[in-house]
Formats: structure tokens, sequence, C-alpha cells
């Protein structure tokens, strides 16, 4: 007996008050962003993509923008003390600011949001440079995340105005890398239900899958968590919230050290994961392993799938498949210091799912980690 919901309710089709094209970008805030870039492009093999500074006229900032395939990373660091930059990574260290997503009209993304009670972070503007003009506005999410509603449908510039072509001699090969397949955002206790709501309303996503603390409370950490999906799906953001458990829920944990709710992890998409991630580990990227007990019943669970074995216990790729297909994924160890952030590499064979199968032993492996910090 399942306890994954389905929510395929037929809805009354209204038009999608909200049509999202996909994520733009993703942005995070950083102690030094000429750093987290060149991690980036060493480690993740994104590509230089442009620059903003004094050098560009921006005085208070430093902005590096990296692409790989549809995926853009903008990483910002504060030049100064006292600003909304420097205050958000002394309160967080290093995460995610902002997820900036692609439509067709800003302006009208802003007040269709903000009408339905979002909060405004960022009035419509429109920024414009010799290449055009793309207009940006933005709303809250939670914590001190926000979403950026970015329209460049008359805008042919490399990135946006304000920045420059970052032109660099240093161009590692990319690893595969394609684009946002979704964000997780961990929440507070009790709040994962009115983030749902918001994307509900605010956004007009809706509540494609949700796992209570039954499908996911290993022998010490529990989470609850809800995927809220766009109309047309290319944008995902499941919420958890901490379950009671025997001992510290990871969401916990990360609440803890991320001092509020924020981004837990980005799932990068590749179309060939075994490649992707034998790029990553020889580049340094530490992913989380799960015992090799895993793969022992491992084809008799998931069925026939395409790839040999060998490979994906070698370097612990997790399979699962619901009645769509089936699904490889791979988390890394958190990206910094604190057991915040972290990344996820799937690649999506049919399957829409989100890997329930694997829930247990994942969470096993996150346990590890976090008694391994005495964070349990
Ligand atoms: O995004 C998801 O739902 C999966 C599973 O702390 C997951 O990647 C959920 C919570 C979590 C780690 C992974
Ligand atoms: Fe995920």
């Amino acid at each position: 007996m399942s306890t994954v919901t389905e929510h395929a309710t037929v809805r009354n089709r209204q038009a999608d008050f909200l049509p999202l094209q996909g994520t733009d970008y993703v942005e995070f805030y950083v102690g030094n962003a000429k750093q987290a870039a060149h991690f980036y492009k060493t480690a993740f093999g994104f590509q230089s993509l442009a620059y903003a500074g004094p050098e560009t006229g921006v005085k208070d900032r430093a902005s590096y923008a990296v692409r790989q395939n549809k995926l853009t990373f903008v990483f910002t660091t504060s030049l100064r003390t006292n600003n909304p930059i420097a205050d958000h990574v002394y309160k967080h260290g290093d995460g995610v600011k902002a997820l900036a997503l692609r439509v067709e009209n800003a302006t009208d993304a802003w007040e269709q949001t903000t009408q339905r009670g979002g909060r405004s972070f960022l009035e419509p503007v429109k920024l414009t440079d010799t290449y055009g003009e793309l207009v940006m506005s933005g709303i809250h999410t939670y914590g001190d995340t926000i979403h950026l509603f970015i329209e460049r449908k008359n805008y042919q510039g490399v990135f946006m105005p304000g920045y420059q072509q970052w032109k660099s001699h240093y161009n590692p090969a990319e690893t595969g890398l394609q684009y946002v397949d979704h964000c997780v955002g961990n929440v507070g206790w009790n709040q994962m239900n009115p983030w749902v709501k918001f994307y509900e309303e605010v956004m007009g996503f809706r509540n494609i899958l949700s796992f209570d603390d039954k499908d996911i409370s290993t022998e010490y950490s529990a989470l609850m968590s809800k995927v809220m999906s766009n109309g047309n799906g290319f944008v995902k953001f499941p919420i958890n919230e901490p379950a009671e458990g025997k001992k510290k829920s990871q969401v916990e944990e990360y609440l803890d050290f991320y001092n509020g709710e924020g981004c837990q992890h980005v799932a990068l998409a590749t179309h060939d994961i075994v490649k992707t991630v034998t790029d990553l580990q020889n580049r340094g990227v530490e992913f989380l392993h799960v015992p090799t007990s895993y793969y022992d019943d491992l084809l008799e669970r998931v069925g026939h799938i395409d790839e040999d074995l060998a490979p994906l216990k070698e370097l612990g790729i997790l399979v699962d498949r619901d009645n769509e297909g089936y699904l490889l994924q791979i988390f890394t160890k958190p990206v910094e210091d604190r057991p915040t952030l972290f990344f996820e590499i799937i690649q999506r064979k049919g399957a829409k799912s989100f890997g329930k199968g694997n829930f247990k032993a994942l969470f096993e492996a996150i346990e590890r980690e976090q008694g391994m910090r005495g964070n349990l």
C-alpha cells in the first residue's frame, strides 16, 4: 500500500495566470563570488558567461554568471559590510537567494502574484543597455529566498544589463549538466502547508506528490514533503518540513545552520548520469554513499534498466521506478562547511517522481553524515 498520494484530480482547467517558461537562473549570495565561480567551473564544469562589478558600474557588489547548457548560476558577493547581501551571508552563510523564473511578461507576473497576496521584493523594472531591454520583478518566498521574474524577449545580450561578457582563459570541460529539474525548500515546523498554499494561491502551482513522515522516517530523522509544480511542469518546488523522530530531523539541522528557512537542494538534470557523476567525482565533488547491499536486490526492485549495474554501484547512483518509467539519482554532500545546501544529479527515464523508493537508504546516508557532525 503506497502512501504516496497522486493528486491527479482534474480541476477545471483555468488559464494559467503565471505561465513560466522554466528556470532562468539560480543566484547564490556568497562570501567570495570569485572563488565560488571558480569552484563551479572547476568542479561542476560551468562556463564563464558574464560579470558585474565596479568595472561595469556596479559599486556595491560583484556577480559572476556561469552557464552549462540550460543551467545558469550567478554568484554574488557584497563589496561592503552594510547591505542586504552582506546581511544575507552573515545570517545564512553561502546560500541560494533567488530562484529566477523565465516569463513572457514580468510586469504581469508581478501583478498577478502580488494581487494574490505575494509580498513584493522588486517592482517591475526595465533594465536597458545596447543589447536591448530586460524586464525584471520579484516576490518573496520562504525565509529570505525570493523568486525573480525575468522577461528577456527583447534582450539580446549575454546575460543582463549591468553585466559584461566574461571571457576567461580558464575553461574546464562541461560535465553534462543540462537544466534545473527541481529546487527544494526547507521550511519550519508546521510551515509546509502554508507554503503549499502560497504556491497554489499566489503562483498557481498544484501539489503533485506528497510524502508523509511514514514514508520517510528512518530510525532517527523524519520529514514531510509536498511537491509543487507549475502548470506546464517545467518548474517544480518540493517543500520539506521537519517531523518528530527519534532524533533530530535533517530538516531541523538545516534550519539551525542556515538560521532559518531556505533552499536545501537543487536537482540538476543530465542525459548521462554515469558520465556526469564520473566527471564530477574526478573533479572533487563529494557524494553520499549507500551500503553496497542496496545493489543486491536493485534489479528485483526496479526491473530492467538500460544501464549496467557495475558503474551504478561503483559510483553510488540510486535507481527508482514509478508507473511511467524510472529515474537515476545521486546526492552530493553539502557543498559548503555548513550542512545546508547540496545538489542532486538526476537522470529521468520516463519517471516523473522523486525517488521515494530510495528515501530510506538516502536518509540513512544523510544521517550517518549528520551523526559524524554530532547533530543527531
Ligand atoms: O527532492 C526530493 O524530493 C528528493 C528526495 O532532504 C529528497 O530528492 C527529499 C528530501 C531530502 C533529500 C532528498
Ligand atoms: Fe530532489
